[in-house]
C-alpha cells in the first residue's frame, strides 16, 4: 500500500506522528541508534527535509541508512530541488502558498516536475502555510507569513489548498519556532477543511503536540527536538500514539 493511502487507514484510528530529520553529514553518527529508538518509540514515518544546501549524495546516503534499520516510510520534504531522491518512498509535492514569490509556490515544483516522475516515487501534492514566526523556512521561502491571531487568514489559505486539489494540509510556524501554531488557529482551519492536517514548528513537549491534536491537528511534526533533547522525544511520540478523540 502506498504510504499516504496508509497513513489515511492510521488515520481512522489514531493520530500520526512523523520524525523531520535534516540529512546533515555532521548528524549521520548517531542516525541509525535514533531511527531504531524513534521506531520502537512510535513514530510513523521519517521526513527528509533540510535546506537548499542539501548534498545529493548526502541525502542519497542518509536514506540508505534509515531504511537499513527501518521499515518506516521515507518521504521527501524538500526545500528545493536538489532534496529529491529516488531512495525515498514518497515525496510531499508541496505549494508554499503564502510565498510573496511565485518560484515558491510553482516555479521550484515545476523545474523538479519531470525528475520526480522518472525517479516513480509516490507524489503527495501538499499545500504548505507558514504562520509567524515562520524561521529560516519563511525567509527563505519569502513567505508573507500569517500573524498568529490572523485566523481568517490561516483559513483561506487552508480552504484554498484543499480547493485546489491538495491532499494533504501543511501549517508550519516554522522549525525552531519558540511556539507552535496557535491551537485555536488548528481548530478554526479543522472546522473548515477536510483534508489531513499536519501542524509542525517549535513543539517541544508532549502537553504542546496533546493540545494540537485537540484542537483538529491529524500528523505531528517534530525536528529540532530529535537534535537538541532527544531524551524528550518519546513522550511527545507516545502522547501522539496514544491520544484518541
Ligand atoms: C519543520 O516544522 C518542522 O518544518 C519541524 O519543526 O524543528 O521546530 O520541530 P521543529
Amino acid at each position: 500500500m502506498h504510504v499516504f493511502a496508509r497513513f489515511q487507514e492510521t488515520l481512522k484510528k489514531r493520530p500520526l506522528h512523523v520524525t523531520l530529520l535534516d540529512p546533515d553529514p555532521k548528524k549521520l553518527a548517531d542516525l541509525e541508534y535514533k531511527i531504531k529508538a524513534l521506531e520502537k518509540f512510535g513514530t510513523d514515518g521519517f521526513l527528509i527535509g533540510g535546506s537548499t544546501s542539501v548534498n545529493q549524495n548526502f541525502l542519497d546516503e542518509t536514506i540508505k541508512k534509515i531504511k537499513s534499520v527501518s521499515s518506516l516510510p521515507v518521504i521527501l520534504f524538500p526545500g528545493g530541488t536538489n532534496g529529491i531522491s529516488g531512495r525515498a518512498d514518497a515525496i510531499v509535492f508541496m505549494s508554499l502558498l503564502n510565498s510573496r514569490d511565485p518560484f515558491f509556490i510553482s516555479g521550484v515544483q515545476a523545474k523538479g516536475a519531470l525528475y520526480v516522475k522518472k525517479l516513480g516515487i509516490e507524489v503527495i501534492p501538499m499545500g504548505y502555510i507558514i504562520i509567524e514566526p515562520g524561521m529560516k523556512v519563511g525567509e527563505v521561502g519569502k513567505a508573507d507569513l500569517i500573524k498568529r491571531n490572523d485566523v481568517q487568514r490561516a483559513v483561506g489559505y487552508a480552504l484554498a489548498a484543499e480547493y485546489i486539489g491538495m491532499k494533504l494540509l501543511y501549517v508550519e510556524a516554522g522549525s525552531g519556532a519558540p511556539e507552535p501554531v496557535p491551537t485555536a488557529m488548528i481548530s478554526e482551519i479543522k472546522k473548515h477543511v477536510s483534508i489531513p492536517l499536519i501542524v509542525g514548528g517549535g513543539i517541544r513537549k508532549p502537553e504542546q503536540a496533546l493540545a494540537l491534536l485537540k484542537a483538529g491537528a491529524d500528523i505531528i511534526d517534530t525536528g529540532t527536538i530529535t537534535e537538541e533533547n532527544f531524551a524528550a522525544i518519546e513522550g511527545i511520540i507516545k502522547a501522539v500514539r496514544n491520544y484518541r478523540k
